[in-house]
């Protein structure tokens, strides 16, 4: 069985959004037309509360792409983005929904990030999401979605960690690029951990 895991296409992600990704719109006419070739088909959002830690806002002195230490790991800070049942956290209302079985949320605790939509950054919990596709038999996942250098590299990752022959589909994702390489150096870190960029 094969899976299509699609990330994160939230408003906030958007052009126009809080934490846009140049060019986060063009993907998804991409993702709507290639959803009929999977067996399976989910989807993650990001789903913070306000008063999430990788918030500049809510450390004093901090602002945007500064790095910090939290909860014993290293954070980048982030603007206000994606919080839980503002229309910024919402789907893309242009993305196709009726195939996505199931949404797996992440970044509710306060204390901890969560890129990847299968673990925090620290494994600490499990959102499910590597559980479910095993319980249908899954075997093989593409990943699209945003934004490429975080939360789809994280996911493509993990699911290879998990056991997933892992596609990361490059039509279907593009990349924040607070560095100008950051989206190259991303698909060769996965190529190194065995998941096919394409
Ligand atoms: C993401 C930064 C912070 C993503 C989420 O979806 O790639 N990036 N939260
Ligand atoms: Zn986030």
């Amino acid at each position: 069985m094969k899976a299509l895991i699609i990330v994160d296409i939230q408003n906030d992600f958007l052009p126009g959004g809080a934490l846009a990704v140049p060019q986060g719109d063009e993907i998804i006419p991409f993702i709507n037309k290639i959803q009929s070739q999977y067996d399976v088909v989910v989807a993650t959002q990001d789903w913070h509360p306000r008063d999430h830690g990788s918030f500049a806002v809510n450390h004093e002195g901090k602002k945007p792409g500064d790095m910090i230490e939290l909860d014993g790991l290293p954070q980048i800070m982030w603007p206000v983005h994606c919080v839980q049942h503002t229309h910024g956290a919402a789907l893309a209302s242009e993305l196709e929904i009726k195939s996505i079985e199931k949404v797996f949320t992440k970044g509710e605790d306060p204390s901890i990030d969560s890129y990847s939509g299968l673990f925090d950054n620290g494994k600490r919990r499990s959102t499910g999401l590597g559980e479910y596709l095993k319980e249908k038999r899954v075997t093989r996942v593409d990943v699209v979605g945003l934004a490429a250098d975080y939360c789809v590299k994280f996911t493509a990752l993990d699911t290879i960690e998990f056991g997933f022959d892992t596609t990361v589909l490059k039509s279907g994702t593009r990349a924040v690029n607070l560095q100008p390489d950051d989206f190259e150096k991303s698909m060769k870190e996965l190529n190194a951990a065995g998941v096919r960029v394409k």
